[in-house]
């Protein structure tokens, strides 16, 4: 159903617009990961980034019910205890929303404005997805499988549970689990307790927490989430390219110390040692390369040794000689399958995927 006066093509700032009441609204629910924060492996929690459509609703784990049915030999449907029986798989997943850097853009798409954290890596513990629907039986006219999370509320004018699918074989092969824990904890309410899925290197989109079904469907879905939402469009009637995976993206924790407002950053001159992360949905990052003067000349980091989860963020280090002066740094990350992060991302009108090369201005004294 609709409610009010809408239009489902998400509004653009007009040139000049500063971050509207609607916006600092979602900014102040939302929040990002301080960038200081990819000094950890895993992000602790409370660090890790946030991001909820409509609100956290009210669970318990206690009475809390999966159900799983559609076009499967034998519907199910499980209790957190039932679930924990089926067995447990423990994944470092690097997850990231796909509006990160959207606030950047020229013109801004008018949405939750995030800058570039919109990151965290957790080690989630569940169910392999797949060891579920087998153990239902997939019946062969099964095409997509469809998740829905306990919260609810209305999007551009459309009244709905908050949904997402994968097709069949992203359910089988994404290596996806049902997680009860998030860094050997119950899953955090915020982050989608009791149950979430975890879907490891799609943009956090996919991974719906608070699961409460999974419903195997005889065609491909259109809810909102994929029809409306997350497509990569240039413009109001273009039908658009489905979101899916995260594209290559490197940040540095930013040296020194920062000025209060600008974030700007002091460091004395003299050896700086830089240190960050780059992490890749589609396959294993193999370079990052730094600029210390806004992108006219790269240098290679040091990587460090690859992690057993693909879709976990790598380490990186590069050790930057300070001149006196002000200068800007930079620095990209390239996977395995060719893809490069670009210094200026092209523009889509949701904001999605702007993995635009980060830049630090640092003022060394
Ligand atoms: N049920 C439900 N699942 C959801 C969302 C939501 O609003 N409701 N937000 C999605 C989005 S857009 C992102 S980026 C991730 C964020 O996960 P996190 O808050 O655990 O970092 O959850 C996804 N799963
Ligand atoms: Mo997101």
């Amino acid at each position: 159903m609709t409610i009010g006066d809408f239009s489902v093509r998400g509004r653009l700032a007009d040139t000049g617009e500063g971050i509207t009441p609607d916006e600092l609204q979602l900014a102040a629910r939302n929040h990002a990961m301080p960038l200081e924060g990819l000094r950890y492996d895993v992000t602790p929690p409370g660090l890790h980034y946030v991001l909820v459509h409509y609100d956290i609703p009210a669970t318990d784990a206690g009475d809390w019910r999966l159900s799983l049915d559609g076009c499967v030999e034998e519907p199910l449907s499980f209790g957190l205890t039932e679930l924990r029986a089926m067995g447990r798989r423990t994944i470092r997943v690097t997850l990231e929303c796909a509006g990160n850097g959207r606030a950047t853009l020229q013109p801004r798409p008018i949405s939750q404005p995030w800058l570039s954290e919109a990151v965290g890596t957790a080690e989630w513990t569940g169910v392999p997805l797949a060891d579920l629907l087998r153990s239902a039986g997939l019946r062969t006219d099964a095409v997509d499988v469809v998740f829905t999370g306990a919260d609810h509320g209305v999007e551009r004018g459309v009244e709905q549970d908050y949904q997402r699918a994968l097709t069949v074989s992203e359910a089988l092969d994404s290596g996806a689990i049902v997680a009860w824990e998030m860094n050997g904890t119950p899953v955090p309410p915020q982050h989608g307790y009791p149950l979430r899925l975890v879907v490891p290197g799609w943009y956090g989109m996919a991974s719906v927490k608070w699961l409460r079904s999974i419903e195997v469907i005889d065609h491909a879905f259109d809810g909102f989430q994929h029809a409306v939402a997350y497509r990569f469009r240039t413009g109001p009637d273009d039908p658009g390219r489905a979101v899916t995976r995260i594209e290559p993206r490197a940040l540095l924790v930013p040296p020194g110390f920062p000025d209060f407002m600008s974030r700007h950053r002091f460091v004395a001159a003299g050896p700086v040692p830089l240190f960050g992360r780059a992490w890749s949905g589609w396959a294993p990052i193999d370079r990052v390369e730094v600029s210390t003067d806004a992108g006219v000349n790269w240098h290679p980091a040091r990587l460090d040794a690859p992690g057993n989860d693909d879709f976990a963020w790598r380490a990186f280090a590069y050790d930057w000689e300070a001149t006196p002066g002000e200068h800007v740094l930079t620095v990209r990350a390239s996977d395995t399958s060719g893809r490069e992060q670009p210094v200026e991302a092209e523009w889509n009108r949701g904001g999605f995927a702007n993995n635009t090369a980060q830049r630090i201005t640092v003022l060394v004294t």
